[in-house]
């Protein structure tokens, strides 16, 4: 079965964003996490830019499924190559969108398998429960990198703090793990 997802709008202001009810699925995390590949796995495409060099998103991109979903990737967090002033836009158009947006109805949160979470990671968690808690989901990337136990021990560890402490649904994903990405998209896909 082939979904048709298409590239919809790149947004730099508000009033790029679209104006109507669609529900959308937000992909945040850490510059380099996985978001933009992740992003292509779920819809089958290449259409989101993957690059070895981080902090290159500059916008809110939004991919839609025929007025049924949009998934929106979003300007990684923690090294940023853009300007100050660009930042500075950047950050309003994420903080509106955080604190005003209807359309949001899953807001994912990526964290490195092998990084774990980082202070920003925390503070980004903490912002985002004032708003949208219910709406939060962990997602680990990248857990095929994980090679001996002392690595995948750390990833449970990882696990219960999302589940126990930040009490947070979460999933453990790898683009080279189809299975683990057909999980993420039926809890994406479902309401
Ligand atoms: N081994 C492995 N590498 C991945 C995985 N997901 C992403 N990567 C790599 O991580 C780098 C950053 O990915 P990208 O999607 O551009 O991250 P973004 O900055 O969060 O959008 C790229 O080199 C990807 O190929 C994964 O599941 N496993
Ligand atoms: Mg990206």
């Amino acid at each position: 079965m082939h979904e048709n997802w298409k590239f919809l709008t790149e947004a730099h202001k508000f009033t790029d964003l679209p104006q109507d009810e669609i529900p959308e699925i937000v992909f945040w995390g850490r510059s380099n996490v996985g978001k933009s590949s992740l992003v292509n796995s779920i819809t089958n495409l290449k259409i989101a830019k993957t690059s070895k060099t981080p902090g290159r998103t500059r916008s809110l991109v939004f991919f839609e499924l025929k007025g049924k979903f949009r998934i929106v990737d979003f300007p990684g967090y923690g090294f940023s190559k853009i300007s100050k002033g660009d930042e500075f836009k950047l950050n309003k158009l994420v903080d509106y969108y955080i604190k005003k947006r209807k359309n949001i109805c899953k807001f994912l949160v990526l964290i490195d398998s092998l990084h774990g979470f980082k202070k920003i990671d925390e503070d980004i968690i903490s912002q985002l429960n004032i708003f949208i808690k219910k709406k939060i989901f962990i997602v680990f990337t990248k857990q095929d990198r994980l090679k001996n136990k002392c690595q995948l021990d750390h990833l449970r560890n990882l696990n219960d703090i999302a589940g126990k402490k930040l009490n947070k649904k979460f999933f453990n994903t790898s683009i080279k793990q189809v299975n683990t990405i057909i999980l993420l998209k039926k809890f994406l896909m479902s309401s």
